[in-house]
């Protein structure tokens, strides 16, 4: 293998660059080189300064993550003695950073003894991200350095700082236009004489009298976020002992919280879910030469919630945007609400008013359905019924121009249907946007029988353009997330008769790291969604609530009681009619267990995904995980339901399901292939 560490000699500057393309993640091999060019430096009498600079799109992006859990993670020498190394350099050393210097990144930034930067560059510390803290001195140099208040945040949140930042708070020295080394070359001739050399572990000025209290505010305001992570917290405690204990014994106590989080199930779970959430931006079985069509201008039917979130992605990207309604009212309706988002959005930070202008300047609202005609990608959000979509497509196969890309956003519906209302079935793909759509990361890309491989492979690079996390999904009813929520859902109302309160299975859910139960989600998205609407006609518990109007929140009533504040009780009323319900259907009501709850409605999941898979409706069990991660907020932490899985143990989840069959019956049925790996003792995933 060629070294990715080279030196040069500039005068008498040295410098050390790192070519390890794709983010020059500190691997083994980078960790070598940087130590053998530093030890050259020090036996160079020609030397009096060096530069560490990246080639490539970035300065060192981290430690190498598909490293951890390899005995090349403990090859010598490790970065913690990388970066000792770095500083204790009797020459002053300059980073010369681009691009992002992430995690055991910004940490060999901080062993330099200097840092310039390129104005676009970004600097973090998200090891908490991947379960982790920064496990190289970061914890204790950077509060050294930035500051108690920031190094908090950027550690125990995980967001990076941009590099004016950076330089305000005293992480970069100098911040430099043009070329980056020719600058940071220069940087270190000024600073070449300067001794003492300047070492962020001996500075004691910015952690020296802290008020404690700064650690408090900042749980006060975050704590909510952290909810079920062991990282932020181990993250806030490094950086406390940072201004409690000189740096010797804090980079020991760092090391200490490091291992524990690195050998904990939470920091496994999220180091695979940053691989699987990459893997799922790859189709497997496109040919390769496969190009992209090209978008310039997006189509959208319908301005209602879905159809205005949708188009505000675009919009926000910089793509024009034709949104077409029936009626005016409905039109104006739709483009008032777009703005009203933009203009919060911009009044919480996340928008400039520039950026809200030029956004809606994209929009073109019309009544007339032929300006469809100039759109490269159209996709319908109308209403949910299979007819009135094939009579949608069926408009858009006449007047789409050729090679349009023709998209529904059903969440459940059958896309070889639809498409085949078309002369153009190979046009015709599944965008799945999630609620509220302008927010939500995840987008099922359904991938009907005859889609064309550069449909597929467009849908999938325009969501990155829209910043979004693309899953390709099959044709099945409800695709991958929703077809996995269904038997949660009647698990879930059949424990309402069997004696559960819908209080109790929402608290399991939420223990467990939902962000919210079963029955909270129904009463937030309204129980009446897919209701009959005949209030005469109660067949289910469903049927009973909507038919005295208990819709959820929206109607102060559904499964719960709420006040004018929208907050929730448990409702008598409710339970009243759980009773009753019971009581009619001949439904036997005893106590039902915590544990009960989690086999019959979390356990099943696991089943169903395992049947997407034998099914081929999803590429790989990660791309389950991602579509419960960024869809449901399933939580992290946990990986997603298969990895989950995989860490329960395959058997366990095959013992529950096995103990409650009989209650389950005749709505579940096992999927082979989960009997079959916990048979076998393979799992789903890997890591
Ligand atoms: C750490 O540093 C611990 C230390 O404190 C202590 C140690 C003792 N390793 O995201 P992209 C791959 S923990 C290995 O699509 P972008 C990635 O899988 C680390 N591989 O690009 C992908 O591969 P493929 C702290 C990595 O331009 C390819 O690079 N650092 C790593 O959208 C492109 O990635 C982090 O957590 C890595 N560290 O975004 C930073 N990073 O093409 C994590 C990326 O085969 N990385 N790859 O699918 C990122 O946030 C983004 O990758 C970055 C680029 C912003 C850098």
């Amino acid at each position: 293998m060629t070294n990715p560490i080279s030196t040069r000699k500039h005068g008498d500057v040295l410098i050390i660059l790192s070519n390890n393309p794709p983010v020059n993640a500190l691997s083994a091999a980078v960790r070598e080189g940087l130590v053998a060019a530093i030890e050259q430096a020090e036996a160079d009498d020609g030397v009096n300064a060096v530069v560490i600079a990246c080639e490539g799109q970035t300065f060192f992006a981290g430690a190498d993550v598909a490293e951890f859990g390899t005995p090349k993670a403990f090859q010598q020498p490790m970065l913690p003695q990388v970066v000792d190394q770095i500083e204790a350099c009797t020459k002053p050393v300059v980073a010369a950073i681009h691009g992002t210097a992430l995690g055991g990144g910004l940490e060999v930034a901080l062993s330099c003894h200097y840092r310039v930067a390129d104005p676009t560059a970004k600097l973090g510390t998200p090891e908490v991200k991947l379960g982790l803290l920064p496990g190289a001195g970061g914890t204790q140099r950077l509060p050294r350095v930035a500051g108690v208040e920031k190094a908090l945040r950027m550690c125990a949140t995980g967001a990076p700082i941009g590099a004016r930042e950076a330089q305000e708070c005293g992480l970069v020295d100098r911040l430099v236009e043009g070329d980056l080394i020719q600058h940071a070359v220069a940087y270190a001739e000024e600073v070449k004489g300067v001794r003492p050399i300047r070492k962020a572990s001996e500075r004691q000025d910015r952690v020296e009298n802290i008020d404690p209290s700064v650690f408090d505010e900042f749980l006060k305001a975050n704590g909510r976020k952290f909810r079920g992570f062991d990282a932020p917290m181990k993250n806030i405690e490094a950086v406390r002992i940072a201004t409690q204990k000189p740096y010797a014994e804090g980079v020991l106590d760092e090391r200490k919280l490091f291992m524990e989080l690195m050998s904990g199930g939470q920091a496994k779970a999220q180091q695979y879910f940053f691989f699987a959430e990459r893997k799922a931006a790859k189709i497997d079985d496109i040919p390769e030469d496969t190009r992209p069509r090209d978008i310039k201008r997006v189509g959208v039917i319908g301005a209602g919630t879905m159809g205005g979130g949708i188009s505000m992605n675009f919009l926000s990207a910089g793509i024009p945007v034709t949104i077409v309604e029936m009626g005016q009212e409905a039109l104006d309706r739709g483009a008032g609400v777009m703005r009203k988002n933009y203009e919060s959005s911009a009044a919480r930070g996340r928008f400039t008013p520039e950026q809200v202008e030029r956004a809606m300047g994209l929009l073109n609202p019309t009544l007339d359905f032929d300006a469809l005609a100039e759109c490269d990608l159209i996709i319908e959000a109308v209403y949910e019924n299979m007819d009135v979509k094939k009579e949608v497509f069926g408009r858009l196969d006449k007047i789409a121009k050729p090679g349009a890309i023709l998209a529904s956003n059903t969440s459940y519906l059958n896309i070889d249907e639809i498409a085949a209302s078309t002369s153009r079935p190979q046009d015709v793909v599944g965008l799945h946007f999630f609620s509220p759509a302008n927010v939500m990361k995840l987008l099922e890309v359904v991938r009907g029988a005859k889609t064309a491989p550069d449909v597929l492979l467009t849908a999938m690079q325009l969501a990155k353009r829209i910043k979004k996390v693309a899953v390709v999904a099959g044709v099945c009813h409800g695709f991958i997330g929703n077809r996995m929520l269904m038997p949660r859902q009647v698990e879930a109302m059949k424990l309402l008769l069997e004696g559960a309160t819908p209080e109790q299975v929402d608290r399991v859910h939420v223990e467990f790291g939902m962000p919210m139960g079963p029955f909270q989600m129904a009463d937030l998205a309204g129980v009446d969604i897919g209701w009959h609407r005949d209030p005469n006609r109660i067949e289910s518990l469903r049927d009973a609530l909507c038919s005295i109007e208990r819709w959820g929140q929206k109607k102060g009533a559904g499964f719960y009681d709420y006040d004018e504040k929208r907050r929730p009780s448990p409702s008598p009323v409710v339970q009243e009619i759980i009773e009753k319900f019971a009581a009619e259907k001949g439904v036997e009501r005893r106590e039902i267990t915590d544990q009960e709850i989690v086999e019959r409605t979390l356990y099943p999941m696991v089943n169903e995904g395992a049947k997407i898979l034998e099914e081929g409706m999803a590429q790989r069990a990660s791309d389950i995980d991602v579509v419960w991660v960024y869809g449901y907020g399933w939580p992290v932490y946990r990986g997603g339901p298969m990895h989950w899985a995989d860490a329960e143990g395959l058997t366990k989840i095959v013992d529950g399901l096995k103990r409650q069959e009989e209650r389950m019956k005749p709505d579940f049925s096992f999927s082979k292939l989960l009997l079959d790996k916990a048979a076998d003792g393979s799992k789903f995933t890997r890591g």
